[in-house]
């Protein structure tokens, strides 16, 4: 794998895009671009930071989470592939997949009035073929502007249709989970997974969480706004290519139970993930190409 020397020179772009070593020594991406700052880790092409000029930042990272090669890095946006959650076929398999605890190298990064792009690969190997025996193209790609707009492409390279699942994990920062109110998910049904999966269906109206929520809507295309009250502001995470919407924040216990998440961090995030999964799972012809995108701003 590339130095951090041999990197910057072929992608660095001097005073707007630097590679180093981050935290855990882990390879790390830095943008400072006229409209924003990001941070994005080859590790699991993890964005761990991104922030508007003149806002806080937007995305939560636990002041716990590792940066070990072989765990995920809690906060921020986990890339979740090829399955979500426990691998139904496999108990020994990694939750939520293999592709936010393997290295994506850098494809390529430009600059633009619009922002910074970097785009990000993983390809089918023999490491990923034991646990997913598919062959596979994921191109990641991030641009960081007054939004942060991601896109996760996936290429079926195997001779026979694909099925797989996938979400961009974000967790949202905010002041104070229990002055949050969410909206957008009226109507739609979503599987309550602290609920014994019951399926239930969002009343109307905006609503706040009142202890550990995880939930999976489905079928839904929708814009979800995230009115922060504690921070004076709004997040808006929209999506294309995606039917489910994941909302998850682990409240008291499940924080505690967690040795990557500090115990009192709940009430300052929120998740909010743009997935294809449970029902949605998806469904990819051989030589196929299947785009998500989610693009995360302050409203
Ligand atoms: O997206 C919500 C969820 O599936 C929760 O069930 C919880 O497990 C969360 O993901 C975090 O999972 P992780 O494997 O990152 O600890």
């Amino acid at each position: 794998m590339s130095n951090v020397n041999e990197l910057n020179s072929k992608f660095g772009v001097p005073g707007v895009v630097t590679i180093d070593e981050g935290k855990g020594g882990l390879t790390r991406v830095r943008v400072t671009a006229p409209a924003a700052e990001a941070e994005i880790y080859l590790h699991g092409a993890h964005v761990t930071h991104y922030k508007p000029q003149g806002q806080k930042p937007v995305l939560f990272m636990s002041a716990e989470s590792l940066f070990d090669p072989a765990k995920a890095i809690r906060g921020g946006v986990p890339v979740i592939f090829p399955w979500f959650g426990p691998n139904a076929n496999d108990p020994k398999a990694p939750q939520h997949g293999f592709a936010r605890t393997t290295v994506w190298p850098i494809r390529s990064v430009s600059t633009s009035d619009h922002g910074v792009v970097i785009t990000l690969g993983l390809a089918s190997s023999d490491a990923t073929r034991k646990v997913w025996p598919h062959e596979f193209e994921a191109t990641f790609t991030v641009s960081v502007g007054k939004a942060l707009e991601m896109s996760m492409d996936v290429v079926n390279k195997s001779t026979r249709e694909i099925f797989f699942e996938e979400a961009l994990h974000t967790y949202l920062a905010v002041g104070d989970i229990r002055r949050t109110t969410i909206d957008g998910l009226a109507g739609r049904t979503f599987i309550d997974k602290v609920d014994n999966k019951a399926r239930k269906t969002q009343p109307p109206g905006a609503f706040t969480l009142s202890g550990e929520t995880d939930r999976v809507y489905l079928n839904t295309p929708d814009t979800v706004t995230v009115d922060d009250a504690a921070n004076s502001r709004r997040l808006v995470v929209s999506k294309t290519g995606s039917a489910s919407t994941v909302v998850w924040n682990p409240w008291t216990d499940k924080a505690k139970a967690m040795s990557d998440f500090g115990d009192d961090e709940w009430p300052h995030m929120l998740c909010v993930e743009t997935a294809n999964a449970g029902d949605n799972v998806l469904t990819l012809a051989a030589g196929a190409k299947h785009v998500m995108t989610a693009t995360v701003a302050v409203g």
